[in-house]
């Protein structure tokens, strides 16, 4: 039999390499890297090379499936379909539009982002869509797009290689976006480039570093305002550059006053003389980049820690030139581009904002509707909570599985069970779609065409490698006929690269996308018009909104800290060989294997104070509720922190996490929370 190779583009993170699928008419039977891609470069992770074995597993749906008396039967699609359309429509017209709610997906394509915010708006007239981006970096899109005016990584991957200095907070990068950890540690082993790593965990990384701090969870606005501290104290700014490019130096200067060295070790437990070796290092350098990510983002103070990195970059001149910038890693293959793609609660695609009236004039006559609503819709951890006060009664939730990623499972348990219509797509059943009236079955990223934006702001396409399995059908076939079943026909393509066309028609920073052009690696936004090459980095000469700000922002503490009765600082996360809920990881042998269970890191001696050691079971209690879970004794760890990944259903570390939200972003705190541990 001859073998086809189909190359495409990666499911799993924001790095989006491009992989090869070997098929062998039916099914995918291998993958591997593609030599030439520019991220990928003949390299793949784990993940990438074990890609090929949840795509033809034997419990992928096959049909849609609607539930009767409790138990789920499998459907034709005209009935899934008729039932979704007329549940929602008539909650919808009953409740009032407001009524009804849309979980898009960041695993899914841009067209098919797009599609799901088009219905929602055009047809449903609600702007309560959103999806995974407001758990992971919602911080980020507020708090750049304040600071420099665009939401969006600054620079581009291969600029790594020729970097300086790096200062990497609050990303695990080797084992959460592993082709570009490994370019940072080739910097640092072949190019002499110097590394600043400050985290609570000792990661990976921390052993490549010149300097390593493990702060206290949730200081990080303490710290990098140290930095800017004896950054200004010495004199180490870049004048010229603030004078040009920046406004609001002054305010800036009066707030990190206050931030001396000594009571940054104060409240971080960063010893002062690493952090001025560490402020000297990223001020001196002519190319250092700032890497973050969830570290950053995932807390209640999200946004201002946000601020506070992009005020450290501008104030040493670090933003607008080759290996420099601000550098969010964006997490799921696709976040990016849903984000990019208006399926966030405030914008249409291209951050065109909802409460502008031009902007939905245009929309409105792009998609042949009057009267788009006018005011921002719900984001994800609104909609659960709609959902559990009763103002949400419908919701469609495409490729997410908020049961086990949402903040305090319980809740979002009886949320969901408090729906009068619930349909969930995705392609296997999840504990989310065990709440479902309906389940659809879509099709994976190796049955259809598209495109992903990758981290570095590059749209990519991915390609058809087989067939669809059973009668599952792609995402944004299933949304078309969806729409269509509610009465409007402004939703007609056939094939996607239709509908990359009326992206690239109302999105000026996807205005010179096509698919013609993007083949073979895609094209990096802004990329205006036809003949425009894309653009490596941003920011450059100016600002995108003409002159940046300093937005100096003060400390404020964690929402839940330890205290008496739980005594443990709680911090959630991922590791190398997992993904997220486990739904795709889990049922690939190679990554099960080595990562089997759940467990939670301890440092030895907390260990020994509570006479547990690795392999013992303990009960983790939070105010939300508890989980049993094996010990794993590490000096990953800090004291008197315990840190769980969240992947296995089994101990849930979400039944745990503080519902708590930034009040711009609404971005859950998952990353600090108080927790008590007893010996079972
Ligand atoms: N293998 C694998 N890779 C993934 C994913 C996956 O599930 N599995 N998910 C993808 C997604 S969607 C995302 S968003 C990214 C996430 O990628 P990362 O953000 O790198 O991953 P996390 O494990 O969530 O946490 C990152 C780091 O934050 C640190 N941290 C914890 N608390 C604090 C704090 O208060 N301050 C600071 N500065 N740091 C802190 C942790 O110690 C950890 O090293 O990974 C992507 N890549
Ligand atoms: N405690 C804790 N919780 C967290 C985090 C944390 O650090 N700590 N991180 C948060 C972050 S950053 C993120 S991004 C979220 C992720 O949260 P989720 O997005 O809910 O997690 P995933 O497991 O990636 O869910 C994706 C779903 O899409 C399905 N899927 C895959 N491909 C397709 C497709 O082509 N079509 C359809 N229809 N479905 C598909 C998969 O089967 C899976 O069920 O979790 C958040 N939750
Ligand atoms: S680094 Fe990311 S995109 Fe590349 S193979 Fe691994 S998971 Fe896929
Ligand atoms: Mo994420």
């Amino acid at each position: 039999m001859k073998l086809k190779h189909v190359l495409t583009t990666c499911v799993y993170c924001g790095c989006g390499c491009g992989i090869h699928l070997v098929c062998d008419g039916e099914k995918v039977i291998g993958s591997y890297p593609s030599g030439n891609h520019p991220v990928s470069n003949g390299a793949l992770c784990v993940k990438g090379w074990n890609i090929y074995e949840f795509i033809n597993k034997s419990d992928r749906l096959t049909n849609p499936l609607i539930k009767e008396n409790g138990v789920f039967k499998e459907a034709k699609w005209e009935k899934a379909l008729s039932l979704t359309a007329s549940r929602l429509k008539e909650i919808s017209e009953k409740y009032g539009p407001d009524s009804v709610a849309f979980l898009s997906s960041a695993k899914t394509t841009n067209e098919e982002n797009y599609l799901m915010m088009k219905l929602s708006r055009a047809v449903f007239k609600t702007n309560n869509v959103d999806h995974c981006a407001r758990l992971c970096h919602a911080s980020t899109v507020v708090g750049l797009a304040a600071t420099f005016g665009s939401g969006a990584m600054t620079n581009s991957i291969d600029e790594f290689e020729e970097a300086e200095v790096f200062l990497v907070t609050g990303s695990d990068t080797t084992a959460q976006h592993p082709l570009i950890g490994s370019r940072i540690v080739n910097s640092v082993l072949e190019k002499n480039a110097k590394l600043i790593v400050i985290d609570p965990r000792k990661i990976e990384l921390s052993k490549y570093a010149q300097v390593y701090c493990a702060q206290k969870n949730g200081t990080d606005v303490a710290w990098i305002n140290g930095m800017m501290n004896v950054i200004i104290t010495e004199d180490l700014q870049d004048k010229e550059y603030i004078k040009e490019r920046v406004d609001e130096f002054e305010a800036l200067k009066e707030l990190v006053r206050e931030y001396t060295p000594e009571k940054v070790e104060e409240i971080t437990s960063i010893p002062k003389e690493k952090l001025i070796e560490a402020a000297r290092i990223y001020a001196k350098a002519k190319k250092a980049m700032i890497v973050y990510a969830m570290g950053i983002t995932q807390h209640t103070t999200g946004v201002d820690n946000v601020k506070s990195l992009a005020n450290l970059a501008m104030l040493s001149g670090h933003v607008g030139f080759d290996c420099t910038g601000v550098n969010p890693l964006r997490g799921q293959n696709n976040v990016q581009g849903a984000c990019d793609m208006g399926a966030l609660s405030n914008v249409f695609s291209g951050y065109q904002k909802v409460v502008d009236e031009a902007a939905r004039k245009k929309f409105e006559k792009a998609w042949g509707v009057e009267n788009l609503p006018d005011k921002v819709g719900l984001t994800v951890t609104e909609i659960i909570d709609g959902a559990a006060t009763g103002k949400i009664k419908g919701l469609y939730i495409v490729g997410e599985n908020p049961v086990i990623s949402d903040p305090d499972s319980t809740h979002v348990r009886k949320a969901l069970e408090n729906l009068e219509f619930l349909a969930v797509q995705d392609i296997f059943m999840t504990d989310t779609s065990e709440y479902a009236d309906v389940v659809l079955a879509g099709a994976s990223f190796a049955e259809k065409d598209g495109t992903f934006t990758n981290t570095e702001r590059r749209c990519e396409r991915i390609r058809k490698a087989i067939d669809c399995v059973g009668t599952s059908k792609a995402d944004w076939e299933i949304i078309c006929e969806i729409a269509k079943r509610c009465g409007y026909d402004g939703m007609n393509y056939s094939h996607p690269s239709e509908i990359m066309d009326e992206i690239a028609a109302v999105t000026p920073i996807y205005g010179g996308m096509a698919y013609d052009r993007l083949d073979p690696w895609g094209l990096q936004w802004p990329c205006p018009d036809k003949a425009h090459p894309g653009t490596k980095f941003l920011h450059k000469g100016k600002f995108s909104k003409g002159k940046g700000t300093f937005m100096p922002c003060a400390y404020k503490p964690p929402a839940e800290l330890p205290d008496k009765e739980y005594d443990f600082t709680l911090s959630t996360g991922r590791v190398y060989w997992h993904w997220h809920t486990g739904t795709l990881t889990r049922r690939t042998s190679t990554l099960e294997r080595e990562a089997p269970e759940a467990y939670v890191e301890m440092h030895p001696e907390n260990a020994e104070k509570l006479k547990v050691r690795t392999g013992s079971l303990v009960k983790v209690t939070s105010r939300r509720g508890s989980i049993d879970i094996k010990v794993k004794v590490t000096e990953e760890v800090v004291k008197d922190s315990v840190f769980i990944p969240f992947h296995f259903k089994e101990a849930a570390a979400n039944v745990l996490t503080n519902p708590a939200v930034d009040p711009v972003a609404k971005i859950p705190e998952y990353k600090v929370c108080a927790v008590k541990v007893e010996k079972i």
